[in-house]
């Protein structure tokens, strides 16, 4: 296997649908019921770099994330359920903090995920699809739910972690470029959010690369290899 040169982690609160969401991409394909204990990352080749996207294996249910979970992030997509407003809540409140660990200039981009169910998703659908010369037939409109959570929701948030990680609205995307709807059900721009981010995150893996490996000093590597540099007796 080869060693992924970045990383992507999904992060947000339990049943929101970020295993769905990284099934529906790498598996293409939608599953009511899969086990969310499981398979802790999926690697996928973007053109000459391999990205690894980290799932929560559950764990965010049970024993918390430790710091280990973003850590190097090049990328954190923080996941809620537009049907649920506390799901946003979470992500301010208990997976931002998470995030310390990330890459420097890693960059974060807020998912509402289940629009499926919501009444605005018919408007959405003709939205994305304006050369279609007829309206989709919007059946099963009665079961259909109000949104809980707007995109301007997303968006706040998005500037309150700018806030946080201390950041200019100038030097990062624009909090409309970041902040995304979709439906890992019916794969309503499921491509659309990870194409967008491997694209965002090829320069964070030069630079990554270009400082070579992070912090980490292995301190008996570093003698052997002096020992060499000076010709000693070996
Ligand atoms: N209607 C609908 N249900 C979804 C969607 N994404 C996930 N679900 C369902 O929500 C539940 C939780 O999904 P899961 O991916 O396990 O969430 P996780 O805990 O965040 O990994 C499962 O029953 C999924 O089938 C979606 O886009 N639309
Ligand atoms: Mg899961």
């Amino acid at each position: 296997m080869k060693k992924p040169d970045g990383k992507v982690v999904l992060l947000g609160d339990m049943n929101v649908g970020k295993t769905s969401l990284l099934h529906r991409y790498m598996e293409r394909r939608f599953q009511d019921t899969i086990s969310t204990v499981g398979g802790a990352f999926y690697l996928k080749q973007w053109g000459p770099y391999n990205i690894s996207i980290w799932d929560t294996a559950g764990r965010e249910q049970f024993h918390g994330l430790g710091s280990m979970y973003c850590r190097g992030a090049a990328a954190v997509i923080l996941t809620y359920d537009v049907n649920n407003l506390q799901s946003l809540i979470e992500l301010e409140d208990r997976f931002l903090a998470l995030t310390d660990t990330a890459s420097t200039d890693c960059i974060f981009a807020i998912v509402g995920n289940k629009v499926d169910l919501t009444n605005e998703y018919a408007l959405l659908l003709e939205r994305a699809d304006e050369s279609r010369p007829e309206k989709p037939v919007t059946s099963c409109i009665s079961t259909k739910v109000q949104k809980q959570v707007h995109l301007d929701d997303a968006v706040a948030l998005y500037k309150k972690i700018l806030k946080y990680k201390m950041l200019d609205e100038k030097d990062v995307p624009a909090a409309e470029k970041m902040c995304f709807e979709t439906s890992a059900k019916t794969g309503y721009k499921v491509d659309y959010l990870f194409e967008t981010i491997f694209d965002m995150v090829v320069p964070i893996i030069l630079r990554q690369q270009a400082e070579g490996p992070p912090q980490t000093v292995d301190i008996t590597n570093y003698k052997s290899a002096k020992r060499t540099k000076s010709g000693c007796c070996a």
